[in-house]
């Protein structure tokens, strides 16, 4: 990948549309873009006037006999551009065709095909954008809920990197508070390790803060996993039909019906809510051999799930399988799903509750019957925002929600436990400059001060060609 390369892509997807937009960057954007392009105003590309859509012919080779099609042309010139190199966008016609044709003589007029994630490295390393900028602009192409989409916006925005830069200049603070009395003893005074174990302790508060905040960014992210699982027939499959308004699922009265996984996403609370209807669970002996596999299935998705919805048959005593299946779900996130209540039953909410050992607030009663409307599916939706929304998404707050970063942030909590280590075993000060020194390099993983290539590479290589 060389640098200097004039790159070309075309960045919208392919397919039956009203336009697609192809981009061009580096030092030869505009003698490229100019072998193909012709304004219709007579100017030639290069008196084209940076930031403005100019109407365009748009011929093979520049010849007027052999046309592809009319576009607007717009150049960007550097550094005011997007990757801070001058960048020209061709707005054309969408479709199968016409883009990917200008995309041809793009090609053979001089330009590289990019490479995934080329233009916004190309901005990363021409200090356009942080990394936390750079990664936030993927999470906003892949976002699939509202909350999910703002976090990524705030991100893009520059508020986790300012939270990071907030607390690196802490901790370049103390360092060299602790460098300058080390150097000039006679004209600044040794900090008192009280002062260090205080300011350490600051540092350490705003790592938390983010790191705390992380479980709520991936939910905010990729959704809450919710698992629904229970014996066969007692009503799993209705219940995502019900809560998809759809007719995903195959219902029956048939126990063992739903052999595979199914999977719904819908929208709860401006999150996604990503659901899982799976096999019932009852004892391999009695199940067929497709029915097992299913079952194996099922337990692998609870492994993953952030919480899961665990239905009991409201017509049925609770059974040893129920109580079998409660225990397997041990240390999981678990609501109780006393199903078919619109049925005659002696199971009521409390017994559940005693039998399974659950709160009683975790056990909802529902209904998902065939014929008619279903019942309790509000207050389940309200019992699922309660657990992982209410009170814990503050408006206007940025959330972390990438493992790279907070794998970063971890690494810079370590290295202060050495360092608070360090001063609590009475060392010499010179010997905290190394965990401070690993501190401060550990947040600037996080926005890409101090980063390794491999980190890049890991970072860009999730990028389409294009972006
Ligand atoms: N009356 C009533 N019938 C229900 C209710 N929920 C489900 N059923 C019926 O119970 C039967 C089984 O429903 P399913 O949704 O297929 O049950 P399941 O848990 O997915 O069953 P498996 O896929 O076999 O594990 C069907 O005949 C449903 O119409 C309910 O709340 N009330
Ligand atoms: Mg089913």
């Amino acid at each position: 990948m060389k640098l200097h390369d004039t790159i070309a892509a075309i960045a919208t997807p392919i397919g039956s549309g009203g336009i697609a937009i192809l981009r061009l960057s580096g030092d030869q954007s505009e003698s490229i873009a100019q072998q193909l392009a012709t304004p219709l105003n007579g100017n030639p590309l290069s008196q084209l006037e940076s930031h403005k859509l100019t109407l365009c012919t748009v011929h093979e080779g520049g010849n007027p006999e052999k046309p592809i099609d009319r576009a607007l042309v717009v150049v960007m010139r550097s550094p005011r551009s997007f990757t801070g190199e001058t960048v020209v966008e061709f707005h054309c016609h969408g479709g199968f065709f016409a883009a990917g044709r200008i995309l041809e003589e793009l090609l053979q007029n001089g330009a590289r095909m990019a490479e995934g994630g080329e233009f916004t490295r190309r901005a990363f390393l021409n200090g356009k954008t942080d990394l936390t900028g750079a990664e936030a602009t993927m999470d906003i192409i892949d976002a699939h809920s509202s909350l999910g989409l703002g976090n990524a916006v705030r991100s893009l925005n520059g508020q986790l990197a300012d939270a990071i830069n907030k607390i690196r200049e802490q901790v370049i603070a103390v360092t060299s508070h602790i460098s300058a009395a080390a150097d000039y003893p006679e004209e600044v005074e040794t900090p008192e390790p009280e002062v260090i174990a205080k300011q350490f302790s600051e540092i350490r508060q705003g790592i938390d803060a983010l790191l705390g905040s992380f479980d709520t960014g991936r939910i905010l992210k990729e959704g809450i996993t919710t698992v629904i699982v229970g014996r066969p027939n007692v009503g799993k499959s209705s219940l995502l039909n019900a809560m998809s308004g759809t007719d995903r699922a195959i219902v029956t009265n048939i126990p063992g019906t739903t052999r595979d996984v199914i999977e719904e996403h819908l929208h709860l609370g401006g999150v996604s809510l990503r659901l899982l209807d799976t096999a019932g669970i009852r004892n391999h002996e009695e199940a067929d051999e497709v029915e097992r596999l299913g079952i194996d299935r099922t337990m692998e998705q609870v492994k993953d799930a952030d919480l899961c919805l665990l239905m009991i048959d409201a017509t049925q005593p609770i059974c040893e399988e129920d109580q079998r299946i409660a225990a397997s779900l041990q240390g999981k996130q678990t609501l109780v799903l006393l199903n078919k209540t619109d049925l005659s039953s002696s199971v009521t909410a409390q017994m559940v509750a005693k039998t399974l050992s659950m709160p009683i607030d975790g056990v909802l009663c529902t209904a998902t019957p065939k014929e008619g409307p279903p019942q309790g599916l509000q207050a389940l939706e309200n019992a699922i925002s309660a657990l992982f929304l209410d009170g814990k998404v503050q408006p206007g707050q940025v959330y972390l929600s990438n493992t790279r970063q907070r794998d970063s942030l971890l690494k810079a909590r370590d290295a202060l436990s050495r360092a608070t280590e360090a001063l609590e075993s009475d060392m010499p000060y010179d010997l905290l400059y190394v965990d401070l020194e690993d501190v401060l390099s550990a947040l600037g993983e996080v926005t890409g001060v101090t980063i390794q290539e491999e980190i890049i590479d890991q970072v860009f290589s999730r990028f389409c060609v294009g972006k």
